[in-house]
Formats: C-alpha cells, sequence, structure tokens
C-alpha cells in the first residue's frame, strides 16, 4: 500500500454510519472515496456523499456511493487531500484546480479531515504558490494587481501547453508565488478582495484533524 492510499483507507474508518461526507478531490481522496465505497457495501451503510468536483462525483458514482448536494444536506464531515499543511493545520489546496467547491463544502462541515503522505507536511507554506480561481476576463488585472504586491503569478497552462486550465465551473487558475507566507489567514482574506477572484488556495483555521500517511505506518495530528 503506498503512503496516500494508507490515509486515504484509515480516513474511510472514520466515517460513521448515517453521515453526510464531502468527498474532496485528487489522488489521495481517490483511495478514500473507493474505501467508502467498498465499506458502505460490506456494512450496508446509510451515507450519502457530496462530491468537490467531477472528478470526484464521477468516481462516487461509480463507487456506489450515493450522492446528494448543499441544497438537500449539511454536511457532518469533509475529507480531502491538500498541496501543503503547516504545524497549525493550515493548507495550501488547489493543485487540482477544483479549490473553489472544496473550500465550500469543506468549510460547511461539521468535521474537516485533511488526508496527505508526508511529502505534504511543511514548515511554513508558500513552498508552492497559491493557486487563486479567477474569472477568465479578470485575469490580466488580477495579474497586475498580483505583481504590483509583490507575488510573481502566472496563469495555469494545460499539460500540452496549448491553452489554459479551465475549472469545473469555467474559470482560469492564476498560481501566485509569495514566497513564505508570514500570515496565511490574512492573505486568505485579502486575495478574495481582489475582483475577478473567485476563491483563492489557501485553508487557514479550519482542519480539525489531518492523516497523514508515512513510512513509519499511519499518524493523526489534530
Ligand atoms: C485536491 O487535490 C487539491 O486541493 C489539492 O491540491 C490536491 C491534492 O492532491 P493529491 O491528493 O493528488 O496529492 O485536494
Amino acid at each position: 500500500m503506498n503512503l496516500k492510499q494508507m490515509a486515504g483507507y484509515e480516513a474511510a474508518l472514520e466515517i460513521k454510519n448515517g453521515q453526510i461526507v464531502g468527498l474532496g478531490t485528487g489522488s489521495t481522496t481517490h483511495y478514500f472515496i473507493e474505501k467508502l465505497g467498498i465499506r458502505i457495501k460490506e456494512e450496508e451503510l446509510d451515507i450519502m456523499g457530496i462530491p468537490t468536483s467531477y472528478q470526484s462525483f464521477f468516481l462516487a458514482r461509480d463507487s456506489h456511493i450515493p450522492i446528494t448536494t448543499l441544497d438537500e444536506h449539511d454536511v457532518d464531515i469533509a475529507v480531502d487531500g491538500a498541496d501543503e499543511v503547516d504545524p497549525d493545520l493550515n493548507l495550501i489546496k488547489g493543485g487540482g484546480a477544483a479549490h473553489t467547491l472544496e473550500k465550500i463544502v469543506d468549510y460547511a462541515a461539521d468535521k474537516f479531515l485533511v488526508i496527505v503522505d508526508d511529502s505534504k507536511m511543511v514548515t511554513k507554506l508558500g513552498q508552492t504558490p497559491v493557486p487563486l480561481e479567477v474569472i477568465p476576463s479578470s485575469s490580466r488585472m488580477v495579474l497586475n494587481i498580483l505583481k504590483e504586491s509583490g507575488a510573481s503569478p502566472q496563469i495555469r497552462m494545460a499539460q500540452m501547453k496549448d491553452g489554459p486550465v479551465v475549472t469545473d465551473h469555467g474559470n482560469f487558475v492564476i498560481d501566485a508565488d509569495f514566497g513564505l507566507l508570514e500570515d496565511a489567514s490574512k492573505l486568505e482574506k485579502e486575495l478574495n478582495s481582489i475582483p475577478g477572484v473567485v476563491e483563492n488556495g489557501i485553508f487557514s483555521n479550519v482542519v480539525d484533524m489531518v492523516i497523514v500517511g508515512s513510512d513509519e505506518g499511519v499518524k493523526k495530528i489534530r
């Protein structure tokens, strides 16, 4: 079992019968969703999932997890991946371009559980750029504002470099390198005040537990 799989499978064991579960996006949550589907079938559990992307929607459907929406249900627990986790359990997310809906579902949950391998644990956020989902027509203005603030921003391009990455909501993603973040919570609020920014990938003061897969086994940090 690889480290992401260890974390994902352990998180699936945290889910209780009757819960409404936020289903995160990415390769680590892939294992979580897969295992949750197996548990629902084998233990005949009454659990429903709220996907955070088309990717997790399709995976949940293939895993036979009944699906619901935020319109119909509150979220008991959300399980999601991350690109960076700091010692205070603040996050950078959005490497998968799904952070807007992830943030809506994860922040709505009574309990938010993050699953990562130990390469994601950092002493300070900012080793990777901060992703911002932006309205396409605003992207030049947003780039200018970010540059003026001292960041190095760029529009995320698709792997074939033949066009920008487009989110599930039809928007672009700007990756803004701020260097190491001195005050992640402040930056999270400031970035969302730029016109055209839909949501940024800093998740501060919201995580209840991190499950880390490592060579020494699974660790739970609260
Ligand atoms: C999503 O997937 C993102 O918010 C985060 O950027 C990424 C984590 O990816 P992985 O689990 O594939 O490493 O949760």
